[in-house]
C-alpha cells in the first residue's frame, strides 16, 4: 500500500541508509560465546541491503579479507565486492580500519607503547586509507576502541594523547599530499573494551581536533550507545557537533541507559532519545549518510538478521514522520513560542547596545521568576506524537 516512503515506512535510495558489513555480518561471537551464526560473504550482504532498500554499505578493512592477506589475497576479496557494488549501484560512503581485533593490537593501535607496533598501525592505516579512497568514500571513522588503559601506571595519558595527535597529523598530510576528497571522524566511546577509553566523549574528542596540524580534516562519528553508556544526551551531543562544524558521519543504534554496549537496532532501548535523534539529525544541518552500526541479537538466525536491519531503517521512518509531524502541528508551534523557544536564537545583548545600557535596565526578579516555562506541555505534545495519539 506504499505510495509514499512515509505511509508505508519504505527506504528508497534518497533516504541514504547505510550499513556496517560488520553488522549483518557479526557471527554472536562474544565474551560469554562463540559464533551462532554462519560468515556472511560481503557481496550477500551487499546484495541483500540493496533489496532491502539501503544505499550504501561500510566496513573496517579485516571484514573484507584477511589480517594476514597479501596484496593479491585481499584482490581476490574485494573483487566480489566490486562486482556486488557495481551490480546494485551501492555505494561506500565510509570505510574503517580494525585496529582491536588482533591479539597485535592488545594495547592498542596508534597509542600502543610498543613503538613497533604503532608503526605497524599506521602502515595498516595508510593502506587502507588508499582503498578508500579508491572505492570513493568521503569519510574515514576512526574508532580507537583499544586505545586506553584498566590500570593507572601502564598508560601516560599525555604521551599517549602526543601519539594520538601525531597518528592524525601524519595521515592528515598523506591525505593532503594525496589529493584525497576524504575526512576522518573520530568516534568517541567511554569503555568496553578498555577499562577507561582515550577521547571518551564528543567534548573531549573535540578539544583533541583542536590541537591537530589539520583540526579541518578531522570531524566526528558520535554513536548513539557510546554516548548513553556515559549518560549522556546523544541529540546533544550530534547538536554541539554541528554547532563545531563537525559532525562527519553518526552511526544510529539503540541502548537501555549506562551498561555494556548493547548495540540495538536503531530506535529500540531510547524510544525517546531516538525521537530527538531524528529531529537533530533531519532538521540541525547534516547532510551525511544515516548509517547504522547495530548488532542482530545472538538469539536471531540469518532471517533475524534481516528482519532487525529492516527495522533500523524502519524506525528511522517512522520517527521521521512523527517529528515531521510535530514540527508541523499548530498546537506545538503555538507551545514552542508560549515556553520562549524562539527567543533563545535573539542575542541576549543586541547590536549597539552597550554593557552600560545592560547595567540601567530595570528588572524586576520576583516578577520574571513567577512566570512558568510552558515545558511540561511542549515535551507531552513531543510524547503524543511518539506515543502515536496525534498527528
Ligand atoms: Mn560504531
Amino acid at each position: 500500500m506504499a505510495a509514499t516512503p512515509d505511509s508505508g515506512f519504505t527506504p528508497t535510495r534518497d533516504d541514504r541508509f547505510s550499513f556496517g558489513l560488520w553488522t549483518v555480518g557479526w557471527q554472536g561471537v562474544d565474551v560469554f560465546g562463540t559464533a551462532i551464526r554462519p560468515a556472511m560473504a560481503p557481496a550477500d550482504a551487499i546484495r541483500r541491503l540493496s533489496d532491502l532498500g539501503a544505499y550504501g554499505i561500510t566496513f573496517h578493512d579485516n571484514d573484507v579479507f584477511p589480517f594476514d592477506a597479501d596484496t593479491v589475497a585481499k584482490e581476490a576479496h574485494l573483487a566480489p565486492l566490486r562486482a556486488a557494488l557495481e551490480e546494485t549501484g551501492l555505494v561506500v560512503p565510509m570505510v574503517t580500519t580494525n585496529l582491536f581485533s588482533h591479539p597485535v593490537f592488545r594495547d592498542g593501535g596508534f597509542t600502543n607503547n610498543d613503538r613497533d607496533v604503532r608503526r605497524f598501525a599506521l602502515r595498516k592505516v595508510l593502506d587502507n586509507i588508499d582503498l578508500a579512497a579508491e572505492l570513493g568514500a568521503r569519510v574515514f571513522v576512526a574508532w580507537g576502541g583499544r586505545e586506553g588503559a584498566e590500570s593507572g601506571a601502564a598508560k601516560d595519558v599525555k604521551a599517549a594523547l602526543d601519539r594520538y595527535a601525531e597518528a592524525f597529523n601524519l595521515l592528515g598530510a598523506y591525505v593532503l599530499e594525496q589529493g584525497y576528497d576524504l575526512r576522518f571522524a573520530i568516534e568517541p566511546k567511554p569503555n568496553e573494551p578498555r577499562g577507561d577509553i582515550l577521547l571518551p566523549t564528543v567534548g573531549h574528542a573535540l578539544a583533541f581536533i583542536n590541537e591537530l596540524d589539520h583540526p579541518e580534516l578531522v570531524g566526528l562519528n558520535p554513536e548513539v550507545g557510546h554516548e548513553e553508556m556515559a549518560s549522556l544526551n546523544y541529540a546533544h551531543g550530534l547538536a554541539q557537533a554541528l554547532w563545531h562544524g563537525k559532525l562527519f558521519h553518526i552511526d544510529l543504534n539503540g541502548q537501555h541507559g549506562p551498561r555494556y554496549d548493547q548495540d540495538l537496532r536503531f530506535g529500540a532501548g531510547n524510544a525517546r532519545g531516538a525521537f530527538w535523534t531524528v529531529d537533530i539529525v533531519e532538521n540541525g544541518g547534516y547532510d551525511g549518510p544515516r548509517h547504522f552500526d547495530y548488532k542482530p541479537p545472538r538469539t536471531e538466525d540469518l532471517d533475524g538478521v534481516w528482519v532487525s536491519a529492516e527495522a533500523c531503517m524502519r524506525n528511522y521512518l517512522i520517527l521521521r514522520a512523527k517529528v515531521r509531524a510535530f514540527r508541523a502541528d499548530p498546537e506545538v508551534q503555538q507551545a514552542l513560542v508560549d515556553a520562549r523557544v524562539d527567543q533563545l536564537g535573539v542575542p541576549t545583548v543586541a547590536p549597539g547596545e552597550t554593557l552600560a545600557d545592560l547595567r540601567a535596565e530595570s528588572f524586576d526578579p520576583e516578577v520574571a521568576a513567577r512566570r512558568g516555562m510552558g515545558f511540561e506541555r511542549l515535551d507531552q505534545l513531543a510524547l503524543e506524537h511518539l506515543y502515536g495519539v496525534r498527528g
